[in-house]
């Protein structure tokens, strides 16, 4: 299979409204070559820093500029409060974010985090502590970006997966469809990642979660027939990334979800919650898995990603 970067948007386009099925047998054809056994990894979302946050991204519900803004703390446990201070105390909230990157790696799990910017020092530090993979993602297409985010450009997003490349980290990096942008964006978002020479690892497909208080909360839900194009597309484009099934399960049946499966998504977060709003629960993603038939990835280390910390296990 050859893996390329020189991808157009239009002929990305034209995989994408292609007819469903069409699409769905090429999106097979390819993930079935890549990953024969339909393997699905399954990772772990923890939200170690909730609310609060500078950038005025309008679906999310963790910016300080919109009234959805949920800058409480959960209740912590005392021991990783205590660590946490203590971390804090000795250095910065990113030296905590490191200290957590080395205890989840000493737990033999892979470790991914998301949060923000990085310069070169701290994207150098974070690969230092065995940071596994970093989740930055692009969003949306560039021409759509100046609609959902002022305070960060798309350039500077870019500069930050360099950095995190440049570091020996892996890279996480992906989108959210549903936020009012149009077939040509969406082509434009996976021309950008599918041009990456490596391709990003990992390539999260989110569907807006309309958080009220947010900018976006009016939106109606995406076509969950959309999300599936949305993943095939991405699948044939980058045949060994992870296609990542990423937020908005919680509004696709079973069926729907078992159609991303088969379009080439090759892993799922797993638990009751994302970061701030709500996921399958585990009883019915296992029951998910079996009636699909695909294998949970069992992996020796596995990956474990507001700053969110994610344990793939
Ligand atoms: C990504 O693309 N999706 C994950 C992960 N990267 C960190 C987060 C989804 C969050 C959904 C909204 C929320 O729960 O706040």
């Amino acid at each position: 299979m050859i893996t390329r970067h020189n991808w157009s948007r239009s002929e990305i386009q034209a995989l994408l409204v292609q007819p469903l099925v069409d699409l769905l047998w090429q999106a097979q054809q390819v993930h079935r070559a890549a990953n024969p056994g339909y393997h699905v990894q399954l990772a772990s979302l923890l939200s170690v820093k909730t609310g609060g946050c500078e950038e005025d991204c309008a679906y999310c519900p963790q910016s300080m500029h919109h009234s959805a803004d949920l800058g409480g703390r959960p209740e912590l446990e005392v021991e990783p409060v205590l660590a946490r201070a203590r971390a804090a105390r000795d250095g910065a909230p990113f030296e905590a974010m490191l200290a957590m990157v080395r205890g989840v790696r000493e737990l033999g799990l892979e470790a991914c985090v998301t949060a923000g910017m990085l310069s070169d020092h701290q994207a150098q530090r974070l690969a230092e502590a065995g940071l596994t993979a970093y989740n930055h993602n692009l969003d949306t297409s560039p021409e759509h970006y100046d609609r959902i985010i002022s305070t960060r450009t798309y350039q500077e997003r870019l500069e930050t997966l360099g950095r995190v490349r440049s570091a020996g980290i892996t890279l996480c990096c992906g989108g959210i469809i549903g936020m009012g942008e149009g077939p040509a964006d969406r082509a434009g978002l996976l021309a950008v990642l599918a041009n990456l020479d490596p391709h990003p690892e990992s390539v999260p497909i989110n569907a807006l979660v309309a958080v009220e208080g947010t900018p976006l909360e009016d939106l109606p839900p995406v076509d969950p027939l959309e999300l599936v194009r949305m993943v095939a597309t991405a699948r044939i484009l980058m045949p060994h990334s992870r296609v990542r099934l990423s937020a908005g399960r919680q509004q696709l049946n079973r069926e729907a979800q078992i159609l991303c499966l088969l379009a080439g998504a090759d892993s799922i977060f797993y638990g009751d919650t994302l970061l701030t709003t709500g996921n399958p629960d585990v009883a019915s993603d296992q029951a998910l898995l079996a009636a699909a038939g695909v294998r949970v990835l069992q992996e020796s280390s596995q990956p474990a990603c507001q700053p969110a910390a994610a344990a793939r296990g």
